[in-house]
This record gives structure tokens, sequence and C-alpha cells, in this order.
């Protein structure tokens, strides 16, 4: 078993000279972290090489990266102007940094963007053994996951997204957005780098897919999605010990001397909008009007990395850049001083180095920043623990890094103000926050992050084995069969909405259909069955629907019992005082949540909101509970959250009570109990050891077994049904 990384790019320079292609092994973070994993064994790394390789040469391309354990995805330009420059990047990019009117929705973007994908996953299965683990990286390979589980279902599938993911009414806006969505959920474990993106996917997701969400978990088509945040780590000890070496100080040297007494700000950024370059720039305008006094004792060393400047929008922000260092510095230069330093290209590893390790502040303040590595590099070179990091809390860092000076990037004055506080701080201050960062970094390193990620995917994995094993499907499925076929004394307990038949957004719209009525009867025929319907429906509904049929009825949890062919018992001594009360500070909830309402039964009140906004009728059902627990239980009532109802009901009636006071006196050989909701759990607790407890959804219960849906539940009934047949016959 190999893990294969599956990235847009591969981690490699490629050098062409004399017509003979060398390849370089990149030393980039990403690269590093996951060097033990794509070097060991025969693990190995698929991606594009980064140049266009003619057809005929190929194959020696292939060759040669093969000694590196890399394998490549060949694109021509045309893919990488459509895939990569146009939906990559002028679609997912400033969506997901929130510049919305950046994006351009161009169809053949998105065309080429799917092909591309489908490429991707072709290479793929060139090198993919079955059970291969797969962990791909980033927005250019959304759709990557779902293409692969298409052709590997059970596959372990991990994504990795290295930029921030938006909140839903941003993400809305793309126009082939549940496209993506269901491209990433291919995948069994989705990080992100921070917990914020982790809620804005989750969502998202549920708002636009029919998939369900508990916590951080999503249930589709069976399988278990799970969604964490891997905050991404760096090379700690690679930043630490590079300020020590021989290269590195001499670059120091080089770069100090002669401003030994100066206080040096440091920026690196790749070139784009969402680093808010021009807005630092701006910030440092205000510092030279509004403090006069730092006038040729501050210098700014600002590097911006060249990227993607073939776009409109990354040129403009070139020549903007270009102009305002310009202006400023012609402004407030003097013969011997200039107040920013622009380098408008990149430098070696050492050059970093030395400017991370000297500079007395680094000042980092994207727009939106997934994570923000630059943040990171900073504080691993500060050997010495002093200096000072700003850090805008748009960058996913901002949550890991809380001893920085935390600065909204919107905010010129707060920039301002920061530096100032900076240049200010006393050294031990510097070095009780810069302390703390050390040991974050140094921690969560990148090594950390990918183990983490590796550990927690082969969890998934385990966890939807296990889960599988308690799917109540074949095998399991033959077990019950084989048990109803020996047995002659039954009970099936059956719940209703969400068991019997789908759960809906009408409450009156849930009656019984056709098929329904003819599997109940059908269960009913034979004298070995008791078929007892056991729901939280008032008790008018449940004669209407099944006082016809040979089944008894429990209804409102309990409160009401009806045998076969007997008349309709409510449990003694019940008091329903308590509803007055209970429902007018109800109805105040209700007031403000359009599309609440009050179901009232004979012994209970249920505040439903199936059909209040989503999200909101959740709030407001916090709010009841947290509010209403303390008198619900000074009226000996108890207080059931359920699925999108809230029940206030006598203490005395539950469920489980209800199925054992039912078993009173008799004695089956075979017990069956399904059902969907937090109130059945009491009939699954209380029934004996040997019993069939069947929760309907996959999430935790006190059943043994599970089923998806109210369609299993009605397969596994009739395969019983049938099973007597072929008996009989
Ligand atoms: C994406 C997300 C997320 C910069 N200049 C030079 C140079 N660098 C290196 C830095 C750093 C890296 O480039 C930049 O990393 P960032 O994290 O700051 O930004 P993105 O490239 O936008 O990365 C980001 C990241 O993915 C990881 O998940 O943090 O949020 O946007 O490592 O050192 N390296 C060299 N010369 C330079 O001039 N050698």
């Amino acid at each position: 078993m190999k893990t294969v990384i599956i990235s847009n790019r591969l981690p490699v320079k490629i050098i062409e000279e004399n017509n003979e292609y060398t390849f370089i092994p990149s030393e980039g973070g990403l690269a590093t972290g996951l060097g033990d994993v794509y070097k060991s064994g025969n693990s190995i790394w698929i991606g594009w090489p980064g140049i266009e390789v003619p057809e005929e040469r190929q194959e020696e391309v292939t060759q040669k990266l093969a000694e590196l354990n890399l394998f490549p995805v060949f694109l021509t330009q045309n893919e990488i102007n459509l895939y990569y420059e146009g939906f990559s990047n002028e679609v997912l990019w400033p969506v997901f940094h929130y510049l919305v009117t950046y994006a351009h929705y161009e169809q053949s973007y998105w065309d080429c963007y799917q092909s591309v994908n489908e490429k991707f996953a072709k290479s793929a299965m060139q090198v993919l053994g079955r059970k291969d683990k797969i962990w791909i990286q980033d927005y250019q390979l959304l759709l990557l996951p779902g293409i692969l589980r298409e052709k590997l279902p059970n596959a372990t599938i991990g994504f990795f997204q290295h930029i921030p993911f938006p909140s839903y009414e941003i993400f809305r806006l793309i126009p082939w957005r549940e496209e993506l969505l269901n491209g990433l959920i291919g995948a069994d474990l989705i990080g992100f780098h921070t917990y914020d993106d982790v809620r804005h996917f989750i969502s998202t997701a549920t708002r636009l897919l029919p998939v369900q969400s508990s916590s951080n978990v999503l249930n589709s088509h069976e399988r278990q999605i799970v969604v964490e945040a891997f905050p991404m780590g760096i090379d700690f000890d690679k930043f630490s010990d590079l300020p020590a070496t021989e290269k590195v100080k001499n670059e120091i040297n080089y770069f100090r001397t002669g401003k030994e007494d100066m206080k040096v700000i440091l920026s690196i950024d790749r070139l784009d909008y969402s680093k808010g370059i021009l807005e630092r720039l701006k910030a440092m305008e205000l510092l030279l009007q509004h403090h006069p006094e730092y006038i040729g004792k501050i210098e700014l060393f600002m590097i911006v990395v060249p990227s993607r400047d073939t776009v409109p929008q990354y040129s403009e922000l070139r020549d903007q850049i270009d102009q305002f260092v310009g202006n400023l510095n012609a402004r407030y230069r003097s013969m011997n001083w200039i107040p920013v330093n622009y380098f408008y290209r990149s430098f070696p590893i050492e050059v970093l180095s030395a400017l991370y390790s000297t500079a007395d502040i680094c000042l980092v303040t994207p727009m939106r920043d997934g994570m923000n590595l630059v943040s990171k590099e900073y504080v691993a070179s500060r050997n010495r623990n002093d200096g000072v990091l700003i850090l805008s809390e748009m960058a996913g860092a901002s949550k890991e890094l809380t001893d920085a000076v935390i600065v909204n990037p919107n905010n010129m004055g707060d920039i301002m103000e920061a530096i100032v506080t900076a240049l200010k701080m006393p050294l031990e201050e510097q070095q009780l926050r810069m302390t703390a960062m050390r040991a974050i970094v140094e921690k969560f390193n990148v090594k950390h992050w990918v183990n983490n990620f590796i550990l927690r995917l082969n969890e998934v994995k385990d966890s939807q084995k296990s889960l599988l094993t308690k799917h109540a499907v074949n095998s399991i499925n033959e077990v019950i069969a084989a048990k109803y076929a020996k047995t002659t004394d039954r009970v099936l307990f059956l719940d209703y909405d969400g068991t019997l038949v789908d759960f809906t957004g009408n409450i009156d719209d849930a009656s019984p259909d056709d098929e329904l009525y003819d599997l109940v009867e059908n269960l009913t025929i034979d004298h070995a069955n008791k078929v007892v319907i056991i729901s939280g429906r008032r008790h008018e509904t449940l004669e209407q629907w099944f006082g016809h049929l040979k089944v008894d009825l429990i209804a409102e949890h309990g409160a009401w019992q009806k045998s076969y062919g007997d008349k309709w018992n409510s449990l003694p001594l019940l008091t329903d005082q308590w509803k007055l009360e209970i429902k007018a500070l109800l109805e105040t909830y209700t007031d403000r949540t359009p599309g609440s309402f009050i179901e009232e039964k004979s012994y209970s009140l249920v505040w439903h909101y199936r059909k209040a906004e989503e999200g909101l009728g959740d709030l407001r059902a916090n709010e009841i509970v947290s509010h209403m627990k303390i008198l619900a239980a000074d009226k000996g009532l108890q207080l059931m959250p359920g699925n999108k109802v809230i029940e206030f009901k006598n203490i005395e009636v539950n469920k489980g009570k209800a199925a054992l006071n039912w078993l009173y006196d008799k004695n089956p050989d075979f017990i069956l109990a399904l059902g969907d909701d937090h109130t059945d759990e009491d009939i699954f607790k209380v029934l004996p050891d040997d019993a069939f407890t069947i929760k309907v959804g996959n999430n935790i219960s006190e059943a043994k077994y599970y089923l998806n849906d109210f369609k299993e539940v009605r397969k596994l009934l009739w395969s019983l049904v049938k099973e007597e047949f072929v008996e009989r016959g």
C-alpha cells in the first residue's frame, strides 16, 4: 500500500539547457513536509512538471521524474491558460479570497477545468493501486476526489485546501457550485487551515447539496466525510538553523552594515491583490505623515515575488505599487535614506533568512490568506526571541499566532498604530510574545501537519469500515432474517416519521402511502407477528392512519396506547395543567421565528422548526433549551430536542417505558425496534440484549445497527415478509 500525492505542480524546478532537461527537487514548505511521504517506499507524487513538454519527449521526462518518485501529468499551453490561469486563478482564487468582482465566469474555463481534472484522474489511474492512500492538494483539483471516487469506490482519499473557503453567501455566486462541492465530497477527509474554513464549508455543503451534517461530519450516500482544520506549519528547524550558517551570516553583514541604528520593517509576498500590498504602503505613508519623528529612522524592505503578471489585474497592481513607491520615496527620501526599499524579484533562501533574522518588525497584512507561511518563517528565524510580528486578522496564521500585534488590514490607521506600538515595544514584551509564538510554530511544524492529516485519514477510513459492519444490510439482514424464520412470537416496534416514511417539511404531508399499507398488512398477516407502531404523533392521527389495520398503536410517546381491537387508553394520573404557561412562553419564540409553529398534544407541546430558516431554527431551539430547562424540570416535564423539534412532555412518558409496559407479561422470542430520533433511543436502551435495535441514520446511537433511510427500512421489512413466504412455500 503506497501513498499517492496529487497536486497541480510537481515539487521540481525544471531547467532546459542544450536541449537537455534537468529536474531539481524544490525546497518549498509543502515539498519538505511531504518529502518523507512521497520519497518512501514506492510512494509517488503526481502533478504537472511546470513546462509544456513536446509529445516526443514525454517518455524521457517520465523516466527522469520516476527516479525522483514523481509522475507527470502533461498539460498543453491552452490547458494551462484555461484551467490554471483561467478557472483556478480567475474564478476560484478571487472568489475564495472574497474578491468576487475580480472573477470571470467563463464557460470555456469551466469546461477545461473539468477536462484537466479528468486528465489528472487518468494519469493517477495509471499508478494507483486499489488500496493506496490518495492525498490531493488544493483548489486546482476540486473535482478530482469525486472523479476518483467513482472509479475507486473504496479508495482512501484525503483533500487539503491551502486557500480560504469562503462563506456560503460568497461561494453560492459560482455558476458551477454544486459540481465543485460534489467533486470535493468524493474525499473521505477534507482539510482546511482554520476552523472558520471548516464551518464555511460545512454550512455551504449542507445548504447546496442533499447531505446532512452532525458536527464536523457530513453524510452522503452511506459515506461519512470528515471535515477538519489542520493548520499548516513550516520546517521550523530549517529556519531556526539557517541564521548560524556562513552564507546567511555574510548576507546579514552585507545587509546590516551601516544600518545599525535603523529600525527595519520587513514585508514579503507574492504579487497578489489578496496580500494587501497597497494598503500596507498607504499605512506607511500615514505613519510618515503623522509621525515625522520616524523619518530617517525606519526603513521598509518590501519584497514582492513576481507572479501571474501576464494577467491584467496583476500587471495593474504591479504598476500601482511601482507608482506608489516611487511617489512616496520621492517625497520623503533624503540623500542617504529612502523609506521604502522595494524589490520586484525573488531571492535565495539565505537572503530571506538574513532579512527574517535581523528585521525588527515583520509586517504581514493580507486582506485574506489561507494561512501565510511568511509570518511563521519570521517567528522561526528569531532565535533571540526579539522582534515584533504585525499580523492581519484575515490570515489563517492569526488563529495560532495570537501573540502577534493583530490588525485589521483594511484599517490603515490601525496598521500605522501597530507599527508605532511595535517600534516602541520594550524588549521584555517582545521576548514574551516571541517565545510563546516560537513554541507554537516549533510544535505545529510541517511534519506535525503531515502526520496529523495522515493519521486522521486512517482513522476516518477505519471508522467508515466499523460503521459498515453495523449497517443492517446484507450479512446483518441475513442474521435478522434467519432468526425471524426460526421464531414464532415476534414483536416489531416501528417508529413512524423518518423511519417508515421520509421526513417531510410539512407534518401533514407525511401520511402513509399505498406501499406502506401493503407492507404493514403483509407483516400482520402472519399470526406470529405483533406490529406496534410507536410514535410521537397524536393518537387521533395514528387512529386515522392505522386504526383499520391489525396493529397495536402507541401515540404521543406512550401517553396513549391502544391494542388491536381495543379502545384508546391514556396513562393514568397525567396532568396537562402546565401547558398554558409553557405554551405562552413558546409563542414568544414562534413570533420571532417565521416558519415555526406549536403542535399541541394531550400531554405534550411540540415546537416545530423544520420550515424555519436554516440555522435560525437551531439558534432558537438552543435558546429555548437554555431558557426553559429549569422551568421544565420544576414542572416535572422532560424537554426533548428531536429532529427539528423540541418537545415538552410529562417525565413519566417516554417510548422506552411504553415499550416495556407493552412487553409486560409477554415473552416474545424475536424483538425488532426501528427508530430515527432521540425519542427512540429510550426504546433501544430498555430492550433485552437479544433484541435487534436499528437506528435510521448513521449517527451515534444506543442501537446495535443502523440503516440509512426509510427506503432501507422498508426493504428490510419486505425481505422478512418474503422470507416468510419462502419458508411457508
Ligand atoms: C498558499 C496560500 C498558505 C517568498 N518569497 C520568496 C520565497 N517565498 C516563500 C516564502 C513562503 C512562501 O514563498 C509563501 O507562502 P505563503 O503562505 O505566504 O503564500 P502563498 O504562496 O500564497 O501560499 C497561503 C500556503 O499556500 C500554504 O498552505 O499559507 O495562505 O495562499 O514559504 O518563504 N522563497 C524564496 N525566495 C523568495 O524570494 N526562496
